[in-house]
């Protein structure tokens, strides 16, 4: 049945690739930026890490990752356990037999981001594994040939749309371990350009249009980055293309080329946990990690405080970034309780505080470190949000505030007095109760 299958693909895609050729210019490479705002609006996210190397949770053979024995091995990313830890292809390949989720509950993942105030999900339907989560007409290196069999993107997008999230894909582009002639890390030989252009055809372009067709994603998440690779300019715009072709709202992100995106990505991608301490000129967001790792590694205890996530949170909002925070579900399908925990923190926090960050930009005041701000026009007028992220008496905000301030949790008053053109506001010490950020609504 694959086989009639693969030839049914083989042929629509060679019509791809006719497609491609033959209606260059009739396809914008360009985006409705109006296709961004919620993204811009959206400020958190979902980001999950879940497949074949999930099994492992980053210790093979008596070794655990980072493992400085291995010439590659001082990495706490568990998805990279394959060529890190030297596992054999046939070893790891095989872990397809194995891989049966049967805990498996999309609802309660959507749940979970959702309460955690989080407003979309990407997760990876292909790593650099090039194992895919959903039933592919391309690769047998599928979901399909496991013990599981079913289609785990399909009831993902389902829980999403039902609570209300934007979703979207995770899509290792250009490393494709599995593939003959798909990209490898740069320890290993370099795979020749003809030859990955073989993979390209046959492969990546392939899925990708399969994923919008079967899941009509409303981002699309590639993957290079400071590695020389073979996303030139050229296979860049013609994946841009294939995407805008197939659907006028899925936005794509700057790693499709990170060294090089060009002017029609709709969103530029940081480097892993990076925070830059200026505005950007175009939306973007850094995808972040709960532990070191990004998928799940039974032996990685650097789980990070909500409080210090919800710092990266707060501090991406106010220069008009989003945080795209990651969680590594379990092989089984569960997600494990430090993430739960951790989720659930921010969520509540943000139940209280989410006003001041969801639909907020940022404002032009330069503040001292660690005291950030966000503004949002309402019914009452333009209100300013100051983000506390420790006790201090008192904040001066370089411009004339006329109205009230008050704590926003709690709606506490706070004093406010107008000198020349700035507003010095003083803080109770008794705001400060634990370490938990105080924001200040004020107007
Ligand atoms: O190699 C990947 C890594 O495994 C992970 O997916 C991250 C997420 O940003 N991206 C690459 C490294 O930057």
């Amino acid at each position: 049945m694959k086989r009639l299958a693969a030839i049914f693909i083989l042929l629509g895609f060679l019509c791809v690739g006719c497609a491609e050729k033959s209606t260059p210019k009739e396809v914008s490479l360009k985006l409705d930026p109006s296709k961004v705002e919620w993204f811009k609006d959206a400020k958190f996210g979902m980001f999950m890490h879940w497949g074949l190397y999930s099994i492992l949770e980053g210790s093979y053979n008596g070794h655990t990752m980072p493992d400085t024995t291995f010439p590659q091995g001082n990495t706490w990313y568990a998805e990279w356990i394959k060529p890190r830890l030297e596992v054999p292809d046939d070893y790891y390949n095989g872990l397809i037999n194995e891989f049966n989720p049967v805990k498996y509950d999309p609802d309660s993942w959507v749940k979970e981001a959702k309460n955690a105030g989080m407003k979309y999900l990407v997760i990876t339907a292909k790593h650099h594994d090039g194992f895919a989560l959903w039933d592919s007409d391309v690769s047998d290196f599928d979901i399909a040939s496991t013990p599981y069999k079913k289609d785990l993107l399909a009831p993902l997008v389902a829980a999403c749309k039902k609570y209300g999230l934007k979703y979207g894909f995770y899509y290792s582009h250009w490393q494709d371990w599995e593939d003959p002639d798909g990209a490898m890390p740069y320890w290993y030989p370099w795979r020749p350009d003809e030859d990955f252009e073989k993979y390209w055809q046959r492969k990546s372009l392939p899925q990708v249009k399969e994923l919008i067709e079967k899941f009509d994603p409303d981002l699309l998440w590639f993957d290079t980055w400071d590695w020389e690779n073979h996303i030139t300019p050229e296979r860049r715009d013609e994946l841009i293309r294939l995407v805008r072709s197939l659907s006028d709202k899925c936005l794509i992100n700057g790693r499709i080329c990170y060294s090089n995106p060009g002017d029609n990505i709709d969103f530029l991608e940081m480097h892993d946990n990076a925070y830059p301490k200026e505005m950007l000129d175009k939306p973007w967001q850094t995808p972040a990690t709960m532990q070191n790792s990004w998928a799940y590694h039974g032996k990685d205890y650097n789980w990070k405080p909500a409080n210090r996530m919800l710092r990266y949170l707060v501090n991406n909002t106010s220069m008009g970034g989003n945080y795209l925070l990651n969680v590594g579900p379990k092989a089984d399908g569960t997600l494990p309780a430090p993430a739960i925990r951790r989720l659930r923190e921010m969520g509540a926090w943000l139940d209280v505080n989410g006003e001041a960050v969801f639909g907020s930009s940022p404002t032009d005041y330069k503040m001292p470190e660690g005291i950030y701000t966000t503004q949002k026009e309402t019914p009452d007028g333009k209100n300013l949000y100051i983000f506390l992220t420790s006790p201090v008496p008192s904040v001066t905000v370089p411009a004339v505030l006329s109205g009230k301030c008050e704590v926003l949790e709690t709606g506490q008053p706070i004093d406010m007095s107008v000198i020349g053109e700035e507003t010095v506001i003083t803080l109770p010490e008794s705001i400060f109760k634990d370490d938990s950020i105080v924001v200040l609504r004020c107007h």
